[in-house]
């Protein structure tokens, strides 16, 4: 053979074995040994079908405990990252340590079975590898320099987390097992699995890392949004490394991570800019169950965790039964996560020991699997065996720690908290409306003109839009008294004012940099180039910041996001917008399980604005009203707020008194979209200068009436211009700005003014079994001292709005006759 076909020969059988190792990194995950119970079957891979040297040293590494997905990454240095980590040897695991760890799960479970028999725990075992899988994932974090990781999870294995991972006392755990202080959550409080929890991890070599385990609700995964928005608002307040210093580490269930539409939602905020927080660690605790369903009927894919492929993200499946894996791959995920800066996941697969919880019994649906699971020896026991070390002194003293434990635990009287509140909360507070809150709103007329002025400046050279030059001309003339303030104005004056105070402002919402709209323009885009300018911004004073982005086509996750965000910044004002408000009901479980309950569960405030445009404007069923009844029907005990400015004037006090007052409630906002420009809603620059949000807007007149109208929003000023024409006996029209709390001292005081009133008359525009009507009409009963309650309000219906336009307007007329007593 001459030395160039020598050459060529070796090339290409060089290429042959590179082709083989290729074969496996894409596919070797797929016949993958990641089972412990052995019900996934390898999947036929003719790739794979090939034997020798090469092909069994690529099995071993791709096809043993661990799976890894990651050829799908069009980032060649990231493909190459995996591949180095996955052939390279592994570290030596600390396996007294992992030992230790696995059987701490298992026992902790135990003791919690035998004592509290009956009572629901979510027992971890069967996927007790995830507390070492903690462990090393925190413990590379340590070495990254993380100084706080802020967790998600939902019900299983949530007790054994708070106790060995965040670090809280057994005893205080087995105290709300004994609930040894019911009386002080009569009507209140949540169930101990739901809870939040605030710690510290303690990592082998002596690291620390402070941990959250974030409050959440039944509603699986909606607390996922949640928490990468309280992890973002925790990076901003660490400055420019704060996405090395807090890191955020999700835990799904298999079937709720496959079922759940908000994980794809929160998934796809990951890259973008507004909501980035340098990549989430993912692990989904795949017990290849949810309840009593099997994964072929939880999804239609092979893996739990194939929706995560949408990203260009890593995917790495391990065998829960095999612990040195499992901790290689959290360190794995973890170093992957501070290289590249996105989401990585981790698929541990594992069994689920007991029923879905412990008084539901699992042979009844899956006698084969369960008595499987019952021949299978639980993880530190084969981990023992394998490892050659001896469990049983270990098994020992962890039960008489748990029995000390417990024993402390009956002699709680009172339920320790769980979880700290960071020290930036020190300044606000929750609770029952008190007046001593109210702040001053207004700004000084020289004050605001030069906010106005620098909110229509750009810089030299900037190519403006025809239109919008022509905006912020007629904006100059509104900040210098020469023109009245319409909504978008007044909303950025508001904006601006408040950063020059050194009070932050974020907004996100479909489209919010422009406004769905054109009202706002809180960007401008240069015509030549798109470059962006946002003028608010240059406003900011001290540490405060304007953030305004347009969010992706969420609600759920958006409104989740914005929610976790105001919770880890009281100081800032965190306002969401729906595009119309009729979208955000695609958001009601954050409304219903976070935004109006969370006080009530949990003690933890908010003080999250929600925009949502609303209005009868014969746009159709789903582009006419937030829906004000459901928002009602949340309130109770001063836990949220709910108005509807019907002024320019207004709406720039609501913001302000919202931002400044120390009362952190949720504020629920029925923005107009009309009256936007409507000179009826327009104010002068001295109603911004003076005064501050009436939660009433009392009758003009003189209180002679014998007919007062009462409304909310939009509908006022249709009435109030159809009052111009009637020159006889025109009635009085009292617009009630805030729903609830409801304002009942200011209106009986202006129901009273009018004392020759013979009948009050609710108008609105929604449906009778819609909007304000059922709430207020009781209420408005009780103020009228005898005197009549009527009214006025489209025909009950099945849907919102009528789809015709014209149909739109006949109704609305009737609503103006009938009003007017025709
Ligand atoms: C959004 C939502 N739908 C339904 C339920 C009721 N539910 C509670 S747990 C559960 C099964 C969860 O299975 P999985 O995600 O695999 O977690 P596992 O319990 O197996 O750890 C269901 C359907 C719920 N809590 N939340």
């Amino acid at each position: 053979m001459s030395r160039e076909q020598a050459i060529a020969e070796s090339a290409s059988s060089k290429d042959a074995l590179e082709r083989i190792w290729e074969s496996f990194r894409r596919w070797g995950y797929l016949q993958a040994n990641l089972d412990p119970l052995g019900d996934i079957e390898p999947a036929p891979m003719p790739e794979l079908d090939v034997s020798g040297p090469e092909a069994e040293a690529a099995r071993r590494v791709y096809c043993s405990s661990i799976g890894a997905e990651f050829m799908h990454i069009p980032d060649r240095e990231r493909r190459i990252w995996v591949q180095e980590r996955m052939e390279s040897e592994a570290a030596e695991p600390d396996r007294a340590r992992i030992l230790d760890l696995l059987i701490r799960a298992d026992i902790f479970e135990q003791v919690l079975q035998t004592r509290y028999l009956g009572t629901k725990r979510y027992s971890l075992e069967g996927e007790s590898a995830l507390i070492p899988l903690l462990d090393s994932i925190l413990s590379a974090a340590a070495e990254q320099g993380a100084e706080k990781a802020m967790l998600a999870m939902s019900h299983r294995g949530r007790l054994n987390v708070m106790v060995h991972t965040v670090g809280r006392a057994a005893a205080d755990v087995f105290a709300r097992f004994e609930d040894v202080d019911p009386r002080s959550t009569l009507g209140s409080g949540d169930v101990k699995y739901h809870l939040g929890a605030t710690g510290t991890f303690h990592a082998a070599n002596g690291q620390e890392v402070g941990i959250h385990l974030v409050s959440n609700p039944s509603h699986l995964e909606a607390v996922d949004p949640v928490v990468i928005g309280r992890t973002r608002a925790k990076q901003m307040r660490r400055g420019e490394n704060g996405r090395r210093l807090v890191v955020p580490i999700m835990m799904h269930g298999d079937a709720a991570f496959a079922g759940q539409g908000i994980c794809a939602e929160t998934l796809n905020m990951a890259g973008v800019e507004g909501f980035a927080v340098g990549g989430s660690v993912h692990i989904i605790v795949n017990n290849l169950i949810g309840f009593t369903t099997a994964p072929k009927d939880g999804g239609s894919s092979r893996y739990s965790s194939d929706l995560a492929k949408r990203l260009p993200i890593p995917i790495f499946h391990v065998n829960a039964e095999d612990p040195d894996a499992v901790v290689r791959v959290g360190r794995m995920a973890l170093d992957y996560r501070y290289e590249f800066g996105t989401p990585v996941f981790v698929d541990l697969i594992g069994y689920r020991r007991h029923g879905h919880s412990e008084v539901d019994d699992p042979t009844i649906t899956q006698p084969v699997r369960y008595r499987k699971i019952e021949a299978h020896s639980p993880m530190w026991q084969i981990y023992a065996e394998t490892t050659g070390a001896d469990p049983e002194p270990i098994v020992q003293r962890v039960r008489e720690e748990l029995d000390a434990a417990q024993k402390e635990a009956q002699e709680i009287e009172k339920s320790p908290p769980m979880r700290r509140l960071p020290r930036y909360w020190g300044a606000f507070q929750g609770g029952r409306y008190d007046a001593s809150f109210e702040v001053e709103t207004a700004v000084a007329a020289d004050s605001l003109t030069n906010v106005g002025e620098a909110l229509v400046r750009y810089p030299d050279g900037f190519h403006i839009h025809a239109k919008v030059k022509k905006l912020l001309e007629q904006r100059l003339e509104m900040a210098r008294g020469k023109r009245a303030i319409d909504f978008g104005m007044a909303e950025a004056l508001a904006f601006g004012s408040l950063l020059k105070q050194g009070v932050p402002v974020r907004l996100t919402g479909q489209d919010s940099r422009r406004g769905t709209f054109n009202q706002r323009h809180s960007a401008l885009i240069d015509i030549e180039t798109e470059e962006e300018y946002v003028p608010l911004a240059g406003l900011a004073q001290d540490s405060a910041f304007c953030e305004i982005y347009n969010s992706p086509l969420s609600e759920a996750a958006v409104l989740g996001f914005e929610y976790g965000f105001s919770r880890d910044y009281p100081e800032a004002l965190v306002l969401w917008e729906a595009q119309f408000g009729d979208f955000a009901n695609g958001a009601q479980i954050i409304i219903d399980q976070f935004i109006a309950a969370s006080e009530d569960k949990w003690n933890l405030l908010s003080g999250i604005v929600l925009l949502l445009p609303h209005g009868y404007e014969g746009q159709g069923p789903e582009h006419s009203s937030a829906r004000i009844e459901r928002f009602l029907q949340l309130a109770a005990r001063d836990n949220i707020q709910i108005c509807q400015p019907s002024t320019a004037a207004q709406y720039f006090h609501l913001l302000r008194r919202q931002a400044l007052r120390k009362w952190r409630k949720p504020l629920v906002v029925f923005t107009p979209k009309s009256m936007l420009r409507n000179p009826a809603a327009s104010s002068r620059l001295t109603d911004l200068t003076s005064g501050r949000f009436q939660n009433v807007i009392p009758d003009l007149g003189d209180g002679s009436a014998g007919r007062v109208l009462l409304c909310t929003g939009k509908i006022g000023h249709e009435l109030a211009a159809e009052r111009k024409r009637h020159q006889e006996n025109p009635p009085a029209i009292i617009f009630v700005e805030q729903m609830y709390p409801f304002p009942e001292a200011e209106l009986a005081a202006e129901m009273d003014r009018h004392a020759n009133a013979r009948e009050f008359v609710w108008v609105q525009e929604e449906p009778g079994n819609m909007g304000a009507h059922e709430f207020v009409i009781p209420e408005l009963e009780r103020l009228a001292r005898g005197r009549a309650v009527l009214s006025v309000n489209r025909s009950a219906s099945a849907s919102a709005a009528t789809g015709s336009h014209k149909a739109h307007e006949m109704e609305q007329k009737t609503l103006l006759a009938l009003a007017f007593g025709k």
